[in-house]
């Protein structure tokens, strides 16, 4: 009996990688200075996770374990080869891209908020053990005296989360290939003396088909069959792993891992499960809060007879919480729920303990603290218990669009853009010197209103007909309301890694939700007040602003949704009547929830439509509601979209040319995004045209809207000013030929 980890954050407590990569990528230090900080982050991480009985190694990534992966086994495309360059920089061309040779796909990792490098394999890939990372780290480990399980990616989710580059290739047609490679590389780490080596295969957490079922038996059946192997640990976390424990159970690996607090009720009546390890994932990997230790320990306790051995352990890889709650600054109250990765490990030590010993004397100091419960708050309470039907139902699309058009007298094919402009240098360093004191508040709001007229002044030169006031004041789409709304904590270092160097630090929901006051309505109708053409109020939706927060866990999130969404509730009627007349609430992060197995997607869309339209459906008529979504393949939740029942939703379109309207059924106004924000490129006015040629044979002018793919937060002025002329040109052009 004992304790592990399945694996650990490595950006650095201080995001010390995320400064010393991007300083690599800049040229300002050279290729040892990075690896030193690595090797001392690496050392760092096993030292802090010594006390656990089982030490995972091969956590650390200078990007991502995915891109690791095509790396070792020789799976990097040609275009990055033929660059010519060092081991270290191919690797990160196929992260970033370089001159002529695009990046490879970046694409969300499950259903969390990590992002992962998608491997592009064609039936000319020939895999090979090119790399010996995971041997050099457990070597690295061993010379500090530490001795480490090896962590994997698991070869068929390796191949389920590539892309083909030929279509109609499988990449699970390469598995017999890649299965040699990986029986080479266990082979090596046995001579290196490695006992143990854990292997991930999350992708079991979702629904799978029989041919892929019947690749995890293949290969679990092959690998664990290898004479004179290293013992086998194989995970399956994120969910249950459904039909695929009883087959990783009939394989002879030595231990099975699961995740136990994403599904608590995973059966493990197994019975080829008693010969095997069990490693319980009971410490939460993915939320921010302290663990039940009573309730753990009589979970673990009660598996005791399903398996030969019980192990505790956290649910997923740490990857997704912070380094330490110790570095931050809180309100007791809040402070006393929470447990980041450190804290986590010390739960999993004690927990393993316990299980082995009986309650002891740490096991009374952590496990009899007394924990405040959430902050109440009976109005929203008693709000939430009064709602009726009808407060999330608007009226008829007819009536609305009717009553809109008298309100706006919009022209067909209306121009506008997703809401923020680029954030410049200048408006980041007025953010720092405001939270330095260097400047006061006052002078803050001076300055974002300067810039907001200066956004207004552009777009009406460059004649759009629904405006923004492009947002200055905003860091992020979510931080920015959980700073104004009660029941969030927003934190200082806890930085989580999103893709690569980036990082971002999710809000923590953590008691009832209300809005003091309001929070966006004095910019808003800054930018109204300088212009007759309509401005948008621009929200974020509550289904994202659950997405990108450590949501509470003691009560349904689909709860926690409706509060968030009264408080945005309040925020469009205190909008409306300050004389904004369309007002934007956005949901990116809609499908990025979708449960990964099918049978839960429902549930969820319900709860998540209705917390958008209880947001949205106090508006009157005459107020027009946008939402903008940022992806293209939503095919799975277009219903979903319709049933949110916006007056006009925008997409991103750009890439994939339009197609994404092709027999799309939409009843209501729809943006499809021409111009493609996300490349540097100005898009020209024909290019354009022709994309809204393409779009009115499928949408009729009236219900058509004209508008950049996303954000132009991330884009510079130089490109944007003349990509939304021609945009606008590109509108009036086509307008015209309509006649
Ligand atoms: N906000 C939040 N979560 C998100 C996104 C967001 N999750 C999904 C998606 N968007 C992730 N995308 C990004 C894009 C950019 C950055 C991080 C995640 C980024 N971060 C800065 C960095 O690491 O240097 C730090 C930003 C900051 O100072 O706050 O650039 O939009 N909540
Ligand atoms: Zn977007």
């Amino acid at each position: 009996i004992g304790s592990t980890v399945f694996g650990y954050p490595r950006i650095g407590p201080k995001r010390e990688l995320k400064r010393a990569v991007e300083q690599y990528w800049a040229g300002k230090i050279d290729e040892a200075a990075l690896h030193q900080t690595a090797r001392d982050l690496r050392a760092r991480t096993w030292a802090e996770l010594s006390e656990l009985d089982s030490v995972p190694s091969n956590t650390f990534s200078f990007y991502d374990q995915v891109l690791d992966t095509s790396l070792l086994f020789d799976a990097i495309p040609q275009r990055f080869r033929d660059l010519g360059l060092s081991e270290l920089d191919t690797y990160f061309a196929a992260a970033r891209g370089r001159d002529g040779a695009a990046a490879l796909e970046l694409t969300k990792w499950f259903d969390t908020n990590y992002h992962y490098l998608v491997p592009e394999l064609g039936p000319d890939t020939e895999f090979r053990l090119a790399g010996d990372k995971p041997i050099a780290e457990y070597r690295e480990a061993l010379e500090l005296g530490i001795t480490t399980r090896p962590v994997l990616l698991g070869p068929v989710t390796y191949l389920l989360l590539a892309k083909s580059t030929v279509p109609g290739f499988e990449p699970l047609t390469l598995l017999d290939r890649l299965l040699e490679a990986y029986v080479e590389l266990l082979g090596r780490l046995r001579v290196e003396g490695v006992e143990w080596v854990q292997i991930d295969e999350p992708a079991f957490a979702a629904d799978r088909t029989p041919a892929e079922l019947n690749a995890l038996r293949r290969t679990y059946r092959t690998v664990s069959g290898l004479p004179g192997r290293p013992k086998l640990l194989v995970t399956g976390y994120y969910g249950d792993l459904g039909e695929a424990l009883p087959i990783l159970a009939s394989s002879q690996v030595e231990a099975i891992g699961i995740d136990l607090v994403s599904a608590p009720d995973t059966s493990v009546a197994i019975p080829a499960l008693r010969d095997k390890i069990l490693v319980a994932g009971l410490v939460d990997g993915r939320n921010v809060w302290r663990t039940d230790l009573h309730a753990a320990l009589a979970k673990a306790a009660a598996l005791l007879g399903s398996a030969r051995e019980v192990v505790v352990s956290s649910s997923s890889t740490l990857l997704h919480v912070p380094y330490d709650l110790e570095a931050e600054t809180l309100e007791p109250d809040v402070r006393a729920r929470l447990a980041f990765a450190r804290q986590k490990v010390r739960e999993i030590v004690v927990l393993g303990k316990a299980l082995r010993d009986g309650a002891d004397g740490a096991w009374a100091d952590e496990a009899q603290r007394q924990v405040p419960g959430p902050r109440r708050d009976d109005h929203v309470r008693a709000r939430i218990a009064s709602l009726r039907p009808e407060h999330s139902l608007r009226a008829p699309y007819e009536e609305r669009a009717a009553a809109q058009q008298a309100r706006l007298g919009l022209p067909p094919l209306a121009t506008t853009t997703i809401g923020s402009f680029p954030q410049t240098g200048d408006i980041r360093k007025a953010r720092a010197a405001v939270r330095n004191g260097q400047i006061t508040e006052d002078e803050y709001g001076q300055r974002m209103r300067d810039e907001i007229g200066r956004v207004i002044d552009l777009q009406e030169d460059i004649g759009l007909d629904v405006l923004v006031h492009g947002e200055p004041e905003r860091n992020d789409m979510v931080q920015y309301f959980a700073e104004h709304l009660e029941g969030f904590a927003s934190t200082q270092f806890a930085w989580v890694q999103s893709y690569g160097s980036r990082c971002v630090r999710p809000p923590i929901i953590h008691g009832d939700v209300s809005r003091p006051k309001p929070m966006t309505v004095p910019w808003s109708t800054y930018a109204q007040s300088l212009t007759s053409k309509p401005v948008k109020g621009m929200l974020t939706g509550p289904v994202t602003i659950l997405a990108w927060s450590f949501v509470r866990d003691d009560q349904p999130p689909a709860d926690t949704a409706n509060q968030v969404a009264l408080a945005l509730r309040d925020e469009i009627r205190d909008l409306e009547a300050a004389g904004i007349r369309v007002v934007q609430v956005d949901e990116p992060a809609l499908r990025e929830l979708l449960p990964l197995r099918r049978k839960d997607q429902p549930a969820y869309l319900e709860w998540s439509v209705g917390a958008f339209r209880l947001a949205t459906a106090g508006a009157t008529p005459g107020t027009q509601i946008h939402t903008h979504l940022c992806y293209s393949e939503f095919g799975e939740v277009i219903g979903a979209i319709s049933d949110l029942d916006a007056d006009v939703t925008t997409i991103e379109a750009a890439r994939s040319k339009m197609e994404i309207l092709e027999g799309l059924e939409f009843p209501r106004g729809i943006g499809p995004g021409v111009y493609d924000i996300h490349s540097p490129l100005v898009p020209s006015e024909d290019d354009m045209a022709a994309l809204i040629t393409e779009a009115v044979r499928a949408v009729p002018g009236e219900r058509l809207w004209i508008n950049p793919d996303c954000g132009l937060k991330t884009r510079g002025y130089a490109e944007v000013e003349p990509a939304l002329r021609n945009l606008v040109a590109a509108a009036n052009r086509v307008r015209n030929d309509l006649g």
